[in-house]
């Protein structure tokens, strides 16, 4: 089959953000601005003729067109097969899956994560390599420099490929398989949990749960694990059909747009337990009645007991954390005595530590939760893992989590976030803030001294490489913190993220919200970056 070479010229903006290239559909659609990124990957990459390259999407708006324009930039690049699932659709962790099981060179996941999806909404392209995770920053720099300078694109001519139907066909000398798209992942769970506990949990009739899909990629996820391999009666999924649209909603599963699953746990007759996930699969929110298990916490509590879980009995090797997430799991380490490491924000990071076998489980605060069994965050993954120990402790969620703090100290964590902010602005203050820190330690704010006050640089104790400017931290001599950043997954001016923490030991106040817990931060958070002044804000969008 002819290749066919098309000119064309850079886009100035195709510089990867913390997971991957994200858009507005509209601009994915610009004449060849799909095509320039795709080429601008392969053109970064060497070695890969005639391999495997997985691709999936989180099935949102625009997913099958790209899908049909990859397939042909790949094989007019020489890549000898394509893995996708049926429809197109595969969750993050799904694809983190494929590409391991399969030996693939690497991987393509379409998505925008929980970013709203539509035509006027937003799109994503992310590239993964053979291990299963991200591409580290070097190579993301490289793909966006590449970017910068193409001027031709490889493609052939072909008609759209039938995503429909399982099976095997041909393009030229590209070979393409449509998968099951849910498979190869739920096998994998199954050699992780104890699926037969977790069964008995379900049988017993004592035991309810419900599994928010957000009408994003998990649904089938959800259906083939919960409700055929565990048993969970049916309807235990809901929102269980992945729509182009997510149904209009928002699939970031937090308690301000997982709404009607919270109103439903803290309503009469909730069920045991409840979870959500987000548009592309990789996040989870867990939680019990009327009780909200912050991820922090979740991490530390999975690190805690993961001696209770088949795949993870033999001992943790350490864990990881990004750096503005509560350092509950850090309690646990020190507990078991084994490393603890701080990342910057974005799964990316994580890669080498698991890679080495020098972590086993990590996390973000915002409700992503891994292990090494993949190399993505995973949310159906954390949500087995709780459904895991609830089978094997027979306690309730909430009285987990309260008697890990009872035994570790509760860290209060919450996160502010400001969006849609005027991007020069933010950029501004934080600019500000950073010319400001050499002056802030010793400074007295109410009851808390400004003990350090930087700018979070990390170095990869795998492979040396530096990131710099990866979060404003300011720590006060009591332990409490404030991190300030700019999101690096939005499409519109710019988002505000305020994370603070407070480690209490007392028990008898562990009972307070976490939001009169931090009141006093909340305060200094505002005052040191003059939150309100800057951005004309006086409260967040989001809290969690
Ligand atoms: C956010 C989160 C980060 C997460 C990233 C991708 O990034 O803070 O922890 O890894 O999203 O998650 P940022 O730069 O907007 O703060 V996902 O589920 O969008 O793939
Ligand atoms: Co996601």
């Amino acid at each position: 089959m002819p290749i066919r070479t098309v000119e064309t010229s850079p886009f100035s903006d195709q510089r990867p953000g913390t997971s991957g290239l994200r858009k507005k559909v509209k601009v994915f659609q610009t004449l060849n601005y799909l095509e320039n990124f795709v080429q601008s990957i392969f053109d970064s990459l060497e070695g890969f003729a005639g391999q495997t390259l997985i691709i999936g999407g989180d099935g949102r708006y625009y997913n099958r067109e790209a899908l049909q324009i990859i397939i042909r930039i790949a094989a007019a690049n020489g890549f000898g097969r394509i893995v996708t699932g049926r429809g197109g659709l595969l969750s993050t962790p799904a694809v983190s899956c494929l590409i391991r099981k399969r030996h693939a060179f690497g991987g393509i996941v379409l998505s925008a994560s929980h970013n709203a999806a539509g035509p006027e909404k937003d799109f994503g392209i992310k590239y993964n390599i053979g291990n299963g995770g991200p591409a580290p920053e070097q190579l993301t720099n490289a793909i966006y420099q590449r970017s910068a300078q193409i001027d031709r694109y490889l493609t052939i001519d072909h008609a759209a490929v039938d995503l429909d139907h399982i099976g095997a066909y041909r393009v030229g000398s590209l070979e393409i398989e449509i998968v099951d798209p849910v498979t190869d992942y739920a096998d994998l769970m199954e050699t992780l949990f104890d699926f037969a506990r977790i069964k008995d949990l379900f049988a017993g009739g004592q035991f309810s749960m419900c599994f928010d899909a957000m009408s994003a990629v998990t649904g089938p996820y959800a259906r083939e694990i919960l409700e055929h391999r565990l048993g969970a009666p049916a309807g235990t999924v809901i929102r269980g059909v992945p729509l182009p649209d997510f149904g209009g909603g928002h699939p970031d599963p937090n308690l301000i747009h997982a709404r009607d699953l919270v109103v439903m746990m803290n309503g009469t007759a909730p069920p045991n337990f409840a979870a959500a996930s987000d548009g592309d699969g990789d996040r989870n929110m867990v939680l019990g009645p009327n009780f909200y298990i912050n991820p922090g916490d979740s991490l530390a509590v999975l690190a805690a007991n993961a001696h209770l879980v088949p795949g993870y009995a033999a001992g943790l090797s350490g864990v990881a954390r990004s750096m503005p997430t509560s350092g509950a799991v850090d309690r646990v380490a020190e507990r078991l005595a084994i490393s603890c490491y701080e990342t910057p924000t974005g799964w990316k990071f994580f890669g080498n530590l698991l890679d080495a076998g020098k972590i086993t489980l990590c996390g973000e605060e915002s409700f992503g939760t891994g292990s090494n069994h993949v190399r993505e965050k995973d949310g159906l993954w954390a949500v087995l893992f709780w459904l895991n120990l609830l089978a094997a402790k027979r306690q309730p969620a909430e009285q987990i989590v309260r008697q890990h703090w009872e035994e570790f100290g509760r860290n209060f964590f919450t996160r502010h976030d400001y969006e849609g902010l005027d991007a020069a602005k933010a950029e501004a203050m934080l600019d500000r803030l950073r010319n400001e820190l050499a002056g802030l330690p010793g400074q007295r704010m109410g009851a808390e001294i400004v003990k350090t006050a930087d700018d979070f640089s990390y170095t990869d104790p795998v492979d040396g490489s530096v990131s710099t400017k990866q979060g404003v931290r300011i720590v006060f001599e009591s332990g409490a913190r404030i991190v300030y950043r700019l999101s690096g997954t939005g499409t519109e001016g710019a988002t505000l993220r305020v994370y603070m923490e407070r480690y209490e030991p007392d028990s008898s106040a562990h009972g307070q919200s976490s939001q009169t817990a931090l009141a006093k931060l909340i305060a200094n958070a505002n005052e040191i970056a003059g939150i309100t002044a800057h951005t004309g804000r006086s409260r967040p969008d989001v809290v969690t």
